[in-house]
């Protein structure tokens, strides 16, 4: 590799002619990056957030934000509260219980504590308070729309990708209802409970009279088909979506095999619609902890690469649980360009884990994927989820950019800011023509 001497590497020639404002140096390069995705916006694909027409499943606030279900397992580390007990009080006291342990008597080092701390420093709350007396009086005198556009605007997020599961009571009520959703909330019409739960998604299916029964006759499969036309009519879905566990796999003789391959993909392809597998989770490893209780186990990727072979007029996003499954997952999408890798998710969305992943798929991949989703459940969360990310992401990009400075070819400033539009929404919008 012929290295550019210090002159050329703070004067480079840029082929296109870089025009002026380009980076003259590697300092001017990373002051670049980091400005640029700043202020590029977000869509984020993939949250467990609600458009305020959803009501109570709007989440938000700090007694939301304590309650988060990392933290309450990092909580069960410290204290000596048994699950039951904690589980028995009402929400207040749990948060009360959950700050008193991680933020005042222990130093808050994890991802989601230090998330907690810069939401309070970013709306100048006291990140050292012994309880949370100010936090509850700020947040008590916010009106709620007003603060959702606050967070949007501070996080530079312009839309939001839900989960929204066709099951579930309180959302059907709110889809039925006609009303009209706000238009930077975009539903994912979520498959977990009909490909993971067959048995129990049964009764739930009949009652909304579709003619199903727990075995996968004709009839049943074609009414399953039935459901998901009806409800992508309703939701206009970003994609379909399902989390699958590490030992998934494809084809297989199962109710889940069947339904993927009888339901879920013809309709797909009927409907032009991406399918988005999230691998790689171990569901109640300890159900005590509720939803806090969910583990990780490693996939054979190989599932991927069968899938996407056998279907390739469907475009999948994916992403997986496990670190080891991620690098996996850029080799196999350089095999299959219907094959669009995204996000660090969950226990993968922490900095050295980020940074990793990241700097990998930069290498492998180019900018031919999305780094990152929030999966935030609490609205506020969104404001350090992409403070963490972007920052993460500049770091990877400004690494990759030097290497190309130091192999003997500049970044224009246009170049950055399309390659930050393509990897924060560009990838996502085209992949799903949204
Ligand atoms: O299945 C999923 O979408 C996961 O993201 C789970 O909701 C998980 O509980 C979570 O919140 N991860 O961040
Ligand atoms: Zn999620």
């Amino acid at each position: 590799m012929t290295n550019l001497t210090t002159k050329q590497l703070e004067y480079p020639i840029s082929q296109d002619g870089a025009g002026s404002g380009d980076a003259r140096d590697v300092h001017e390069l990373r002051k670049q990056v980091d400005e640029i995705l700043q202020k590029t916006p977000v869509f984020d694909l993939h949250t467990h957030l609600f458009a305020p027409e959803f009501g109570e499943l709007n989440l938000w606030g700090i007694d939301e934000l304590l309650n988060y279900h990392y933290l309450i397992a990092e909580m069960f580390r410290f204290s000596s509260i048994t699950p039951s007990e904690f589980w028995a009080l009402e929400k207040t006291k749990q948060s009360d219980l959950i700050w008193q342990t991680l933020f005042v008597e222990n130093t808050p080092l994890s991802e989601a504590t230090r998330g907690v701390v810069s939401v309070l420093n970013t709306f100048g709350l006291d990140t050292r308070a012994k309880d949370l007396r100010e936090s509850r009086e700020f947040f008590a005198a916010q009106n709620p729309a007003d603060f959702i556009e606050r967070v949007l605007k501070i996080a530079n997020v312009t839309d939001i990708g839900m989960t929204n599961d066709p099951l579930d009571e309180a959302e059907i009520k709110v889809w039925k209802s006609g009303a009209k959703i706000d238009s930077r909330f975009h539903a994912a019409l979520r498959l977990d409970r009909i490909l993971n739960g067959w048995t129990d998604a049964v009764p739930l299916l009949q009652k909304q009279n579709y003619e199903v029964s727990a075995n996968l006759d004709a009839t049943t499969i074609g009414e399953t088909r039935r459901f998901l036309d009806d409800w992508i009519q309703l939701m206009n879905p970003l994609y379909l979506g399902v989390s699958l566990p590490d030992d998934f796999a494809y084809p297989e003789e199962s109710i889940r095999g069947k339904l993927i391959k009888e339901v879920v993909l013809p309709t797909c392809k009927e409907h032009g619609i991406s399918l988005s597998l999230m691998i790689g989770v171990r569901r109640r490893v300890n159900p005590a902890l509720k939803l806090a209780g969910d583990g990780l186990g490693r996939t054979d990727v190989s599932v991927v690469a069968r899938i996407c072979e056998e279907n390739p007029d469907v475009k999948f996003l994916v992403t997986f649980l496990s670190r080891e499954n991620q690098h996996e997952l850029c080799v196999v999408a350089r095999k299959f360009a219907n094959l669009m890798p995204f996000g660090c998710w969950w226990f993968l969305n922490n900095a050295s884990i980020v940074a990793e992943i990241t700097r990998e798929r930069f290498e492998l991949l180019g900018t031919s994927f999305i780094p990152q989703h929030s999966d935030a459940r609490i609205f506020d969360q969104l404001i350090y989820k992409w403070n963490h990310s972007r920052q993460l992401i500049a770091d990877a990009l400004f690494k990759s950019y030097k290497g190309l400075l130091e192999d003997g070819r500049i970044v224009t400033g246009k170049e950055i800011e399309c390659d930050a539009a393509k990897l924060f929404s560009g990838n996502f919008r085209s992949w799903v023509a949204k």
